[in-house]
């Protein structure tokens, strides 16, 4: 398998760190997807990372997908496979993407447009902090030591890549004290070995 994509893409990271929770082995081609459009447009019309592409080279895109695929391979999948577990656990990893989609929107809108919408800015840092505090006050009022319990779940990594994510790109809206529960959790996920392994500080296009 081939992995497409940079780790600073919160969505890439999710699916490099879920192969390896899983075992399975891939190589890595971190194709950016702004400088790369070519090699991309060959792989995903959509020019987005992450692609996954397989040993018979069906090309797998968006890391729900993907994820998807590795959790029928994977002989103890990261999310659970039956209700109402596994809805509230999609519900976290909806929430985590989400917010993650909303920072990198948000920095397209800095980034790529000479004016800067005022108002679509705004919308983006109230989705943001709106969700940041709901996982936030959800999170805590579990008291475990990950979204489901003792073991980590594609809940944990989605929401550690989000955090990661906008911390790096959009440093003033990531206080860790207006979210201490999610940064208690964040920094213990970054502490593991693999977390490590599968990270790129952020490069913006
Ligand atoms: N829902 C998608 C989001 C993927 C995504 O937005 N990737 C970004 C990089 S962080 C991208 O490729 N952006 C280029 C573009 O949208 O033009 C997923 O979960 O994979």
């Amino acid at each position: 398998m081939i992995l497409i994509g940079q780790y600073d893409s919160p969505f890439v990271r999710r699916v490099g760190i879920t192969l390896r929770l899983y075992g399975i082995a891939f190589d890595h081609r971190p194709l950016s997807a702004f400088s790369d459009t070519a090699a991309l447009a060959a792989l995903n019309p959509l020019l987005r990372v992450p692609a996954l592409v397989l040993p018979d080279g069906f090309v797998l895109t968006d890391s729900h997908m993907i994820l998807d695929y590795l959790d029928g391979m994977a002989a103890a999948p990261l999310l659970p496979r039956h209700q109402p577990a596994r809805r509230r656990a999609l519900q976290i990893v909806a929430l985590a993407c989400g917010v993650a989609e909303k920072a990198v929107s948000l920095f397209y809108e800095q980034r790529m447009h000479d004016v800067v919408s005022p108002q679509f800015d705004q919308r983006c840092r109230e989705q943001i902090t709106a969700t940041l505090a709901t996982l936030d006050a959800d999170f805590a009022a579990r008291r475990t030591p990950f979204w489901l319990g003792s073991a980590i779940s594609h809940a944990d990594i989605a929401t550690a890549c989000a955090w990661r994510f906008i911390g790096e790109a959009h440093p003033d809206l990531l206080h860790a004290g207006r979210y201490p529960a999610l940064a208690d959790l964040c920094a213990r996920l970054e502490s593991l070995p693999v977390f490590g392994e599968i990270a790129q500080g952020f490069r913006p296009p």
